[in-house]
């Protein structure tokens, strides 16, 4: 790859807009989705964002050379289309807490969006925060040490980042987990005085808004009750459904970008052209217009979560699983296996009967799904979306398996999502390859009970009551096992 750097000057992209936007969790899906629907709504440049990574500060660094700006190629079957995305204004490593407190309390940030992934809210099968895990144990007693000592989270003198260290204790300066630090971040707006902002989740979460207030709330309570009586206040917790699908970029994409604008970018995305966002609830400090770009508020949104999460996440891990586990590497080929298609088909009429007829347009909507799916230009591994399937399975098969039972229903189809997952799980150890999962030491524990006995450890993760139903167990014995019995082992991408 030759040619100059893409960056504000290259590309002789407009001023940056100033940061009104926080952004955690700075991966392709934020860069696909949210930044794309800021640029589209945004004529002026009012609206910058400040993006934050993860895991990964060599992602930040990357995008911080090109000014923040990368290519999108919107990749439809007839072809590629290329912009250059320039609403991110600042990419920061996710280990810079102190930027993000001094932004999150300038009165000119409005909101704070969220892609962090579904496991990162630390939410146990309750719906209650996870005091237990390991991360979260160790925010609550870092919060509830620095208040103890009288420190603010801000301006304190006592200590500097060098401070910094892993053992979980007091004397680390800044929480581990991305809710801990959006608290810390919280409380140093309320000690500006900045007023009241809106958190935007934009995780593949049943009703996130609600439960990243439960996420934030139950660690501010370990930090100090003043602080959850200002968030009850002053924050709004916005929940909103999002839709987009969008592979990792590799290598071909780098080359691709770099032949059609002759201006070298290492961070391009790519995504389909279809998009969706839903949105409900308040934002006290204003917000872009993203229903210029097509962005829809409503007051229900329950529905439209539901219709995303089983239809089209569902469809995705029971084809990452069971097509997997059948041999193929991605969606559009698990598809084009019948057997795979089948049981799709058979997941859609089950979790169509627990969704509301009216106003979804179900069958259009499956209609598009199937194009969407069927779209083999985009390269969609299955091993990318079976990462993380203990939170992941929880919003798409229980809540399908709960609803067909309370209906009085078997529930085969949603079943037989978790039972793939289980001979996946199954698979991967016996083959010894590793499942990423952020629970893979209580996976790990149920699997080494004796068969059998692994299903009930595995459902007890996900759904204790289900867990405790005779019937859901032997069900889903019964299904992981036949396909078992069909299966090479995973295969990889
Ligand atoms: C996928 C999602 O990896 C996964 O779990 O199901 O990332 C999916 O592609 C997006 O939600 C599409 O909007």
């Amino acid at each position: 790859m030759s040619g100059p750097l893409l960056s504000r000057k290259t590309f002789d992209a407009p001023p940056p807009a100033p940061v009104r936007i926080v952004h955690l969790g700075l991966g392709a899906f934020h860069r696909a989705h949210q930044a794309w629907y800021t640029q589209h709504a945004d004529p002026k440049g009012e609206w910058g964002i400040a993006a934050f990574t993860g895991r990964r500060p060599d992602a930040a660094l990357t995008l911080a050379a090109q000014d923040g700006l990368y290519t999108l190629i919107e990749r439809a079957d007839s072809g590629d289309s290329f912009e250059v995305i320039t609403s991110i204004v600042e990419a920061n490593d996710g280990a810079d807490v102190a930027r993000l407190l001094e932004l999150v309390a300038a009165p000119s940030t409005a909101l704070v969006t969220l892609t962090i992934t579904e496991a990162a809210y630390h939410l146990g099968a309750d719906g209650e925060l996870d005091a237990g895990d390991p991360a979260v144990a160790a925010d609550i007693k870092l919060l509830a040490a620095r208040t103890a000592a009288g420190g603010p989270f801000v301006n304190d003198d006592e200590m500097n980042d060098d401070d910094v260290n892993d053992d979980g204790g007091e004397s680390r300066r800044w929480a581990r987990t991305a809710t801990g630090r959006l608290v810390q971040a919280l409380d140093a707006r309320r000690r500006s005085g900045a007023g009241p902002i809106a958190i935007v989740s934009c995780d593949n979460l049943a009703h996130n808004g609600a439960a990243a207030r439960t996420a934030v709330q139950g660690l501010a309570a370990a930090a100090d009750p003043e602080l959850t009586a200002w968030i009850d206040e002053n924050v709004s917790f916005v929940s909103t459904s999002v839709d987009r699908i969008t592979p990792r970029t590799t290598d071909a994409e780098l080359e691709l970008v770099a032949a059609s604008s002759g201006l070298r970018d290492a961070a391009p995305v790519v995504t389909e052209p279809f998009r969706n966002w839903v949105l409900s609830g308040d934002f006290p400090a204003g917000r872009p217009e993203w229903e210029r770009a097509g962005a829809v508020f409503v007051d229900d949104i329950e529905p439209f979560e539901n219709r995303k999460l089983w239809l089209l996440n569902g469809a995705h891990s029971l084809l990452a699983y069971a097509g997997q586990l059948r041999g193929h590497s991605t969606v559009a080929q698990a598809l084009a296996d019948p057997d795979c298609r089948a049981w799709m088909t058979a997941f859609w009429d089950e979790a169509q009967d627990d969704l509301p007829v009216a106003g979804l347009g179900i069958p259009d909507y499956r209609e598009a799904l199937l194009k969407r799916f069927s779209n083999s230009r985009i390269t969609h591994y299955l091993a990318q979306i079976a990462m993380d399937g203990s939170s992941k399975l929880r919003m798409r098969a229980f809540p399908v398996l709960k609803a067909e039972l309370t209906a009085g229903r078997s529930g085969e189809a949603a079943a037989r999502m978790i039972g793939s997952w289980i001979a996946f799980l199954r698979a991967s150890r016996a083959a010894g390859t590793a499942v990423e999962d952020t629970k893979t030491a209580e996976l790990e524990a149920a699997l080494a009970l004796p068969a059998g006995e692994d299903i009930g450890g595995l459902l007890e993760l996900l759904d204790p009551t289900l867990a405790a139903n005779v019937e859901v167990r032997n069900r889903v014995q019964k299904l992981a096992e036949r396909l078992s019995n069909a299966v090479p082992g995973p295969a990889a991408p």
